[in-house]
């Protein structure tokens, strides 16, 4: 089965996103879908995060990333079924579509909780240098777990960043300052802020007594390898469980999950 023939059978046509949608994506870089979790799904979610994150302790996020002053999880796929949510929503496809076409994968699934008194990052780019106008390789996706504001560092964007053709530190001789042009994704739990993964973003700091949650739900063309390489991390009892649309959107459809060569392929942790 191939990307096209999963989108439709998903639900995701050209119709999913309205004009303006697909007109925020493409002049300020990100685009904002409220509701995209009820108030249960948030609630399970940071459950489920925060007993990965006792279990993990330090090793936390190791399979990616791990940052000072967060709490990073990484492998969310791999982790629990409630999190395949996070890759086949109909309306965060279709806004990935419309910024990479239909030949996209998932790159990873990972989680940040940014503690009080941390979280700032300088304003990067998912991606290494700066792209043509239009010749965009990773989107990506912010699921807001707790209210995201002002004081408890909510995301920042430079809209319209992303058709630049610069990077931030192009520009900038310091690129954790305020950008002059930056504002920040303020919106409640249980909202989706998709966005051009090319556009300038970064974590601020936390400035309230309780961590500032999200998961980071993200996207890259198929010809581009992924952040977490799927076919070596997920479990076989994990390839055993997943949709077939699922498996196609990861790009391990054509792994056969009764192998112990999977099991195999896992790096030791
Ligand atoms: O969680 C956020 O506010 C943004 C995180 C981010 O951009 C990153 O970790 O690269």
């Amino acid at each position: 089965m191939n990307m096209t023939t999963v989108l439709g059978r998903l639900g995701v046509d050209d119709y999913t996103l309205s004009t303006r949608d697909k007109r925020a994506l493409d002049d300020d870089g990100f685009l904002r879908l409220e509701n995209l979790m009820t108030s249960k799904e948030v609630a399970a979610f940071v459950r489920r995060l925060d007993e990965l994150s006792e279990i993990e302790d330090e090793d936390a996020g190791k399979e990616v990333h791990q940052e000072q002053g967060t709490i990073r999880l990484s492998n969310l796929i791999d982790k629990d079924p409630i999190f395949e949510k996070c890759i086949i929503s109909p309306r965060l496809l279709a806004a990935v579509r419309h910024v990479l076409g239909d030949e996209f994968k998932v790159s990873s699934l990972n989680s940040r909780a940014a503690l009080p008194g941390h979280g700032r990052q300088g304003l990067h780019a998912d991606w290494g240098g700066a792209v043509a106008l239009g010749n965009y390789f990773v989107c990506n996706s912010i699921w807001l777990l707790t209210d995201f504001t002002r004081q408890n560092g909510a995301t920042r964007v430079v809209p319209g960043s992303h058709r630049c053709g610069q990077t931030a530190a192009d520009v900038m001789s310091d690129t954790t300052s305020d950008h002059p042009d930056q504002v920040q994704l303020i919106g409640e739990a249980g909202t989706v802020v998709v966005f051009n993964a090319h556009l300038w973003h970064g974590g601020m700091k936390n400035e309230t007594e309780s961590p500032r949650r999200a998961m980071h739900s993200y996207f890259c063309r198929r010809d581009q390898r992924q952040q977490l390489d799927q076919r070596k991390w997920l479990r076989k009892e994990t390839l055993a469980r997943l949709s077939l649309e699922s498996k196609v959107i990861l790009d391990v459809a054509d792994v056969d999950e009764r192998s112990e060569d999977i099991e195999n392929l896992k790096p030791e942790k």
